[in-house]
């Protein structure tokens, strides 16, 4: 068990960090408290936001000789309560908020440097500057973190091409629970020096270290892009769209989300300034985003050659490609706004899922319909990135009940339910947004007695104390 700060520790390391590093005024904590989807609330002894590496280092060493445990925390967007502490108020939370430099951007390297609190938003900016983009992307972009995305290895809109955010760390600079830093940040395309500590850093969920910088791929800037939504009626269409698209436009496809009708019913209820892309309901819809490189044929063109044949062999039942960047961003906004929608609606059981893409039919579908019969009145969501094999596949209570009271009642229920169907298709339980706190006793139950282990003895070997992130993914 780690211990409660001292008085002493307390003091020692508001000494070090100052007054724009150290904070325990309540109201400055209290935002960085609770999750993003309001379900846990937790408490801290301090704030901390160190400036640099150098401070982190501080920190871990300071904490580690007290026994003290800390909490990571970027931009607060964790979907399972990751980044939030423990209710009982010992840990620190230490804050990647002010290490939000990009140290460097290459167009000959094709690689960025940032700090682990640089905000994905403002790599994708920095990334456009010089001609490149870095090539992922999600609704929380405005305030997610490099430090943040790396931990989760979140996935997002363009995983179809890009791979999720493993694929793109070239290299990590951390501190260590020891103190230590770990300096990977060189870019090396080949590096077979044993363990690949960069990747066990990936989705490690702050339990093994604290980012601090990491090296980012860069790829070329999209010279043109098109953006269609499409209207189908089963989910089974959808898969033989994207590959009757992935012939016609090979890697072009960068995007296709599923959206069902009440997914898109949601947001128009609840966000606004946001209206139907077709005139006609459909039962499901597809947003799709296709892109060129400089000098390659129009997107637009292809794209819609390409809709206007998969309607005629009917997998799709009416499409529209944006005509102007502003219709394309508006198609974006809806997808984007679907889990803030669903929030103002109410609690919901929250389940991210893979499957292999070929079940994913079965899943939005049969899957779906299985869950509301087994708990009649429950309204399933199952949205997002079909072309990954992953859904948001998210059971919302019954019309009329007070959405709170029902997910403490029955939400572990429905969850294991869920997650047993998943894995009798040799699914996974956590695609994109990892453990946290909300999935791991989940996680336990169902991770195997071989996995669990090897997780434990890494978890042990460079965290012997317990002390980073507590709590979280590991039984
Ligand atoms: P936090 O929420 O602050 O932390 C997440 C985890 O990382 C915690 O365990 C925390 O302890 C750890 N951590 C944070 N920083 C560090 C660090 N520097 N070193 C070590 N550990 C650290 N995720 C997807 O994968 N795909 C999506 O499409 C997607 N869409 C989203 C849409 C919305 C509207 C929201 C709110 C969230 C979405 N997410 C998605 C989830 C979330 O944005 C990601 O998990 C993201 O990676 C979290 O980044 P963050 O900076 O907010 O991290
Ligand atoms: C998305 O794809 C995110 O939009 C969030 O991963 C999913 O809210 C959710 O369940
Ligand atoms: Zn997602």
């Amino acid at each position: 068990m780690p211990n409660r700060p001292t008085s002493d520790l307390l003091a020692a390391l508001e000494a070090r960090l100052g007054p724009r590093g150290f904070t325990r005024d309540a109201d400055a904590m209290a935002p960085w408290l609770k999750d993003w989807r309001g379900r846990v609330e937790g408490a801290a002894a301090a704030l901390l936001s160190p400036a640099d590496t150098d401070e982190v280092e501080a920190i871990v060493r300071l904490a580690g000789a007290a026994g003290v445990a800390i909490v990571p925390q970027g931009g607060n967007t964790s979907m399972v309560a990751g980044a939030t502490p423990d209710a009982d108020g010992a840990s620190l939370l230490l804050s990647t908020r002010r290490m939000r430099t990009i140290r460097s951007v290459s167009s000959q390297d094709n690689v960025a440097v940032a700090e682990a609190g640089v905000i994905l938003s403002d790599l994708h900016e920095a990334a456009n500057g010089i001609g490149r983009r870095f090539p992922l992307s999600l609704a929380a972009k405005g305030s997610a973190t490099i430090g943040g995305l790396i931990s989760t290895n979140a996935g997002g809109t363009q995983v179809l091409r890009f791979g999720t955010m493993r694929a793109l760390v070239l290299g990590i600079e951390a501190v260590l629970p020891n103190g230590a830093r770990f300096d990977g940040l060189s870019a090396l395309r080949k590096d077979n020096r044993g363990y690949d500590l960069r990747q066990l850093l990936c989705g490690a969920e702050g339990t093994l270290g604290i980012v601090t910088a990491a090296s980012l791929r860069l790829v070329p800037a999209a010279a043109a892009r098109a953006v269609a939504w499409v209207g189908i009626e089963r989910a089974d269409d959808a898969l033989g769209l994207l590959r009757r698209l992935e012939d016609a436009m090979g890697e072009a496809i960068e995007s296709f989300e599923i959206i069902p009708a009440e997914g898109l019913a949601l947001v128009l209820r609840h966000i606004a300034h946001t209206r139907a892309p077709l005139t006609d309901p459909h039962r499901w819809h597809v947003l799709i985003e296709a892109t060129a490189r400089a000098g390659a044929p129009s997107p637009t063109d292809a794209l819609e050659q390409a809709l206007a044949r998969a309607i005629e062999e009917g997998h799709a039942a009416d499409a529209i490609v944006a005509a102007s960047e502003s219709q394309a961003e508006a198609f974006w906004r809806i997808r984007e706004s679907l889990s803030e929608a669903e929030r103002i609606d109410g609690f919901a059981a929250k389940h991210d899922v893979s499957v292999s893409v070929s079940v994913m039919p079965w899943l939005l579908e049969d899957g779906a319909a299985e869950v509301e019969a087994r708990f009649p009145g429950v309204r399933v969501l199952g949205f997002g990135h079909l072309g990954d094999g992953n859904v948001h596949f998210n059971v919302r209570a019954p019309i009329g009940m007070d959405s709170k009271a029902w997910l403490a009642d029955q939400g572990d229920d429905i969850s294991a339910y869920v997650h047993d169907l998943v894995r009798a298709k040799d699914g996974s339980i956590s695609a994109e947004h990892g453990i946290g706190q909300l999935k791991r006793a989940e996680f336990a139950r169902t991770a195997g007695a071989t996995r669990l282990h090897a997780l434990q003895a890494i978890k042990q070997a460079l965290d012997p104390q317990g002390l980073f992130n507590p709590g979280k993914l590991l039984p």
